[in-house]
């Protein structure tokens, strides 16, 4: 209902209560709602984030009386954690074109074919309207995640196989303790090479454990080359012919980020190449989150 319409509804009703309500239009209730970040205009660039991941999305909750930021943050592994919004600002009022902050500053919006528009020094946020629970249940829990195919597999029994011939596979570490697992086929007395590429931006840091087919640990490899290079890189003799599994998980739980991983036969110096996708996309999502605190 536009403010006008509520007016007009409530004001004869007012007056017949003789009652001393404000009659001032409750511009508030128009905003109040949870968003989910669309796109981001930056000077002149826009970045749309329509088909982003909910792993990477940002939420905004707008309440009567504080505008709440949401990003996928590692402290959602926590349990005990119980501020689930990176950042908040309190609401002073709500006027016809302007969000007034108790800081003093102010934004500019305007609602649009359903959709919120931020406009603050000349940048603009658009948010959509998210009707699902926020934070969204991936965001703690692996066994969810929408951005990486090979999910479930976060047991031995769900592990993925991968061939022994260098076939290069992407995948995705989620926060919260993902484990990747993989089983691949080898022959007794083959040099192998188990490894993970990561794109040369990215921060991740994994390690990769290799056991046999009765779950045993084998062997485990952290960095190639700390701090430099924080892939694993396993060469490994095969003493029997069988299956074999292993696992690549993060250093830490609050790691995240694609990754390639392969099994090749060492005959050679052969290198996976680098993973096709990148996280680029989460990195700029926290730059814009900063400048869309809207302060
Ligand atoms: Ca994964
Ligand atoms: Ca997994
Ligand atoms: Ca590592």
């Amino acid at each position: 209902m536009k403010p006008w319409t509520r007016l007009v509804v409530l004001l004869p009703l007012a007056f017949f209560m003789l009652s001393c309500e404000e009659d001032d239009p409750n511009y508030a209730a128009d905003i109040i709602n949870t968003y989910i970040l669309e796109s981001v205009t930056e000077l002149g660039m826009t970045e749309d984030l329509t088909d982003v991941a909910l792993e990477d999305a940002v939420f905004i909750e707008i309440t009567r009386d504080d505008v709440y930021f949401y990003a996928n943050d590692y402290d959602h592994c926590d349990a005990n954690y119980d501020t689930d919004y990176v950042d908040s600002f309190e609401i002073d009022e709500v006027t016809e074109t302007s969000i007034v902050y108790t800081d003093g500053t102010n934004d500019s919006y305007r609602i649009e074919d359903g959709k919120l528009i931020i406009t603050t020094e000349g940048d603009i946020a658009v948010l959509a309207v998210y009707d699902d629970a926020i934070p969204p249940a991936v965001w703690s829990d692996p066994n969810l995640l929408t951005n990486d195919t090979y999910e479930s597999d976060n047991s031995f029994a769900l592990a993925t196989a991968i061939a022994a011939g260098g076939t290069v596979q992407n995948h995705y570490l989620g926060e919260c303790e993902d484990q990747d697992y993989y089983m691949f086929t080898a022959e007794s007395g083959s040099i192998y090479t188990l490894a993970t590429t990561t794109a040369e931006t990215s921060d991740l840091d994994l390690t990769l454990t290799l056991y046999d087919a009765n779950n045993n640990e084998l062997d485990f490899a952290d960095d190639i080359n700390y701090p430099i290079n924080k892939n694993p890189r396993l060469e490994w003799t095969c003493p029997a012919s069988g299956d074999y599994y292993f696992v690549v998980e993060g250093f830490s739980e609050w790691e995240f980020g694609d990754y390639s991983v392969s099994v090749v036969i060492a005959t050679g110096l052969t290198k996976a190449p680098a993973p096709s996708g990148e996280n680029k996309t989460r990195d700029y999502q926290r730059t814009n989150l900063k400048k869309f605190s809207f302060h």
